[in-house]
């Protein structure tokens, strides 16, 4: 999978995403993340990329030159069109279900806006998708690509080690992830439950759906509503 970013702070994406699990993803050349410079596209002679909003108000808008000539560096020489993404809180509310979708495709350009956003004409000629990562407003849009990018990457298959493996986890079902104990089994005091040192794996799935289940419950309703529960969930819903 590649990922092309196109930002005015390109650095910001080197820490971040060269570290831990998706550092070591682009590093096996299992995903590539290329920041690129849209100042480096800039035909102004201070290398400015937006300008004044025409009809007047507060703040500035991204420029559309800047944005559609560092599209053209990346797409001339393809022979398909990347999936081209603006990260914005007017677009689709990001979930898990949308990640799994995004991260079978091969090439996703993401757009990450600033000040007030980019000239309209940007999103009506370019953008295939707007993605918005929750409802709250944050003065960039490189902060969203990064979680995007975690996100789709670590739903591609061999980014993830067998041992912290995909499957099994909060979301994979609808339901949250069942509470995780290590060692000490007894920590001032405070015990791990019985059954997980038990050594009998048939409880201890019962157990974990259990806990999955009550809790998805309890802390996340809107998930709970969207489960379609077996004879065998409900009943231990009811236990207890
Ligand atoms: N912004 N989810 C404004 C976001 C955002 C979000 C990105 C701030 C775009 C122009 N993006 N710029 N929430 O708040 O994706």
């Amino acid at each position: 999978m590649r990922f092309d970013v196109l930002t005015i702070f390109p650095e910001i994406f080197d820490v971040v995403l060269g570290s831990s699990i998706i550092g070591r993803a682009q590093q096996s050349g299992l995903i590539t993340v290329n920041a690129i410079n849209i100042r480096d596209f800039s035909k102004d002679k201070h290398k400015k990329t937006d300008d004044y909003p025409f009809g007047g108000g507060t703040g500035m808008v991204m420029m559309p030159q800047p944005i559609f000539d560092a599209y053209k560096s990346i797409t001339e020489n393809l022979d398909y069109k990347p999936y081209f993404i603006y990260m914005s809180p007017q677009g689709t509310k990001l979930d898990q279900k949308h990640v799994e979708r995004l991260s079978k495709l091969e090439h996703i350009i993401i757009l990450c806006g600033h000040y007030e956003g980019v000239d309209e004409r940007v999103i009506e000629n370019l953008v295939d998708e707007e993605i918005s990562i929750g409802d709250y407003v944050l003065t960039g849009g490189e902060l969203p690509a990064m979680v995007l990018i975690d996100a789709v990457s670590r739903a591609i298959p061999g980014v993830l080690s067998n041992e912290d493996s995909y499957s099994d986890e909060t979301f994979k079902d609808g339901l949250l992830e069942y509470p995780q104990y290590t060692r000490p089994a007894d920590y001032m005091g405070l015990k791990v439950p019985d059954v997980l040192l038990s050594g009998h794996h048939a409880n201890i799935n019962r157990w974990r759906r259990q806990q999955s289940l009550k809790r998805t419950r309890q802390k996340r309703p809107d998930l709970f509503e969207k489960l379609e529960l077996s004879e065998e969930d409900m009943k231990l819903l009811e236990e207890e």
